[in-house]
């Protein structure tokens, strides 16, 4: 008995210590201490021997199960510890490495370009109003004097989404909004999305517009057009001209086209001005006292005079893009040469 203890103590003392990994150690801690295991194995011998010696090398047992587990706790403290610093070691992060390279994005240039007309007009005390996209008629057609039988109110060019809603066909039904809830004088802009069913080279059925209305005392056609005159030299250059010419709108009395000088060619004559030293750049006009009617500000007291620009014709005029579909494809070459 004694001599099979022994064995055991220095087979466990060397094997422990050989061990080179947490595995092998628990396989290890089968063999010695496990159900089949050879210390278990020696319990069982103890039956064998006579009653009065039983206590004694029962208690020698114990010893060598207690000195084996201490044995392999403080290797497994040792293999834990080694592991780890491997693993440590392995999973090492090189901080130095360049990172994933992250494109700077960068405003659309319809934004930047909407952005840039309310900042020359709020030199000038123009400010901001905005309103939904789905219209009722009233506001879109009816207050604004488009006659019942108006082909812009067909379907063919504008979008129902119910007999008497509309997707909103220009920026105009804002300012019918605001002549409605504020007092005169006004002074706003209405930027914003508008819609109609209209889809081909040069036409989205989705675009965008901004519009500008005053309303106050003693407004003239003048006023009208040293604004406009002004917002041309800041937009698109000191040296370009503007020129109106008559027109007609049902919400304006009397209206006038805007057209400027090419940016481009400067008048020469080019592609973008189709060799005519002029662009169309938008609508004008006294607001028809009409439309005053429809609001309830009292005409003879208030006169004011509106116009209005598309910002894709805006934008392909100042940097001569000839394709309006760039704007909404999403080439990253192009969209940055604005920034
Ligand atoms: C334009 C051209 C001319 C316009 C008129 C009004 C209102 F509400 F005062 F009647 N809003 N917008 C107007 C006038 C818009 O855009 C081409």
């Amino acid at each position: 008995m004694k001599q099979k203890i022994d064995e055991l103590l220095s087979q466990a003392n060397e094997k422990i210590k050989m061990v080179a990994d947490t595995k092998a150690l628990y396989d290890l801690k089968v063999f010695f201490l496990g159900k089949q295991g050879e210390v278990t194995a020696l319990m069982k011998e103890l039956g064998k021997l006579p009653k009065e010696e039983r206590p004694e090398w029962g208690q020698k047992i114990n010893a060598l199960k207690k000195q084996i587990s201490e044995l392999i706790d403080n290797q497994h403290k040792e293999l834990e510890l080694k592991e780890l610093n491997q693993q440590i070691e392995s999973e090492k992060l090189d901080l130095t490495l360049p990172g994933p390279q992250i494109e700077q994005g960068s405003r659309h240039p319809l934004s930047k370009v909407t952005e840039e007309i309310v900042e020359i007009l709020s030199r000038i005390g123009f400010s901001v109003r905005s309103g939904p996209m789905i219209e009722k008629d009233w506001y879109n057609f009816e207050a604004l004097n488009i006659p019942k039988d108006h082909p812009a109110r067909d379907m063919q060019d504008t979008f129902y989404i119910t007999e008497d809603h509309v997707l909103r066909t220009h920026t105009s039904p804002i300012q019918i909004h605001t002549m409605e809830n504020e007092k005169p004088p006004i002074r706003i802009l209405a930027p914003g999305s508008v819609f109609r069913c209209d889809s081909d080279i040069s036409h989205s059925p989705n675009f965008y517009q901004i519009e500008a209305l005053v309303v106050d005392q003693k407004v003239s056609m003048a006023d009208l057009k040293g604004t406009i005159s002004y917002f041309v030299k800041e937009f698109f250059g000191e040296e370009i001209k503007t020129r109106f010419r008559p027109s007609f709108f049902p919400f304006t009395e009397p209206s006038a086209e805007v057209d400027c000088s090419c940016p481009i060619c400067k008048g020469k004559g080019c592609r973008t001005c189709k060799d005519t030293g002029w662009v169309e750049i938008g609508g004008s006009g006294l607001v028809n006292p009409k439309v005053f009617d429809y609001v309830k500000i009292d005409s003879k007291q208030w006169q004011g005079y509106a116009f209005g620009f598309g910002i894709e014709r805006m934008a392909m005029i100042k940097y001569g893009i000839d394709d309006i579909r760039l704007f909404n494809e999403n080439h990253i070459d192009f969209l940055k040469q604005f920034q």
